[in-house]
């Protein structure tokens, strides 16, 4: 009986080494091993930085004051997006209505005209920066304050690590008799520069 088991234990070994030496075939093996994703970046700053700009503080307007101001509008992501204006809002003040005013026939005592006398023009992308409409300059508005659109879907292309000046200039011109109507009023002016990934946006 011994010697049974002791020859079955034999076969066993023998198949078991005929089994690993069928599994001593050729073999090669290359890798791609640590392959990475990573996120680009949008990243819009307004003259330099991430906080709010107040461009223009302007006290005693009047018939022929001009004041211009230039936004730099600058990609500090990795990819290439479109600026867009949006949320854009003019919020007017009486602020009283004086003897000129009331003469002129101002009888809106809670909503002021001083929008609807100055003209932004032009509202401009000012690619050289200088705050004056050069050739090739092209105009995202050209009209009275007042009358502004709430947005303008410009899609101005801005590449990454890029800058895009943007200049405003507001004038009052003489518009005659009906200037008088916004003496001593103010209105404040807001407005949102979005960079977006796409045209759509
Ligand atoms: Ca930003
Ligand atoms: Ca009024
Ligand atoms: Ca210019
Ligand atoms: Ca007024």
């Amino acid at each position: 009986m011994k010697r049974i088991l002791l020859s079955l234990v034999m076969i066993v070994l023998a198949s078991s080494t005929a089994v690993g030496a069928t599994r001593a075939y050729y073999f090669d093996n290359e890798t791609s091993n640590g392959n990475q994703f990573t996120a680009g970046s949008l990243d819009l700053n307004v003259d330099g930085g991430d906080e709010n700009v107040i461009k223009f503080t302007v006290t005693n307007m009047h018939v022929g004051s001009q004041n211009i101001g230039t936004w730099r509008l600058r990609n500090v992501g990795s990819l290439l997006g479109y600026l867009d204006l949006q949320n854009i809002v003019v919020t007017s003040s009486e602020n009283g209505i004086n003897d000129p005013e009331d003469e002129a026939g101002d009888t809106t005592v809670d909503v002021g005209e001083l929008q609807d006398q100055v003209s932004l023009s032009k509202l401009f992308w000012d690619n050289d920066c200088d705050g004056w409409v050069g050739t090739g300059e092209t105009s995202v508005y050209d009209g009275k304050v007042g009358s502004i659109a709430s947005n303008y879907e410009t899609n101005k292309a801005l590449a990454a690590g890029a800058e895009q000046c943007l200049t405003g200039q507001f004038n009052w011109w003489n518009n005659g008799a009906s200037d008088n109507l916004a003496q001593g009023d103010s209105f404040t002016l807001d407005m949102t520069f979005e960079l977006g990934q796409t045209t759509a946006q």
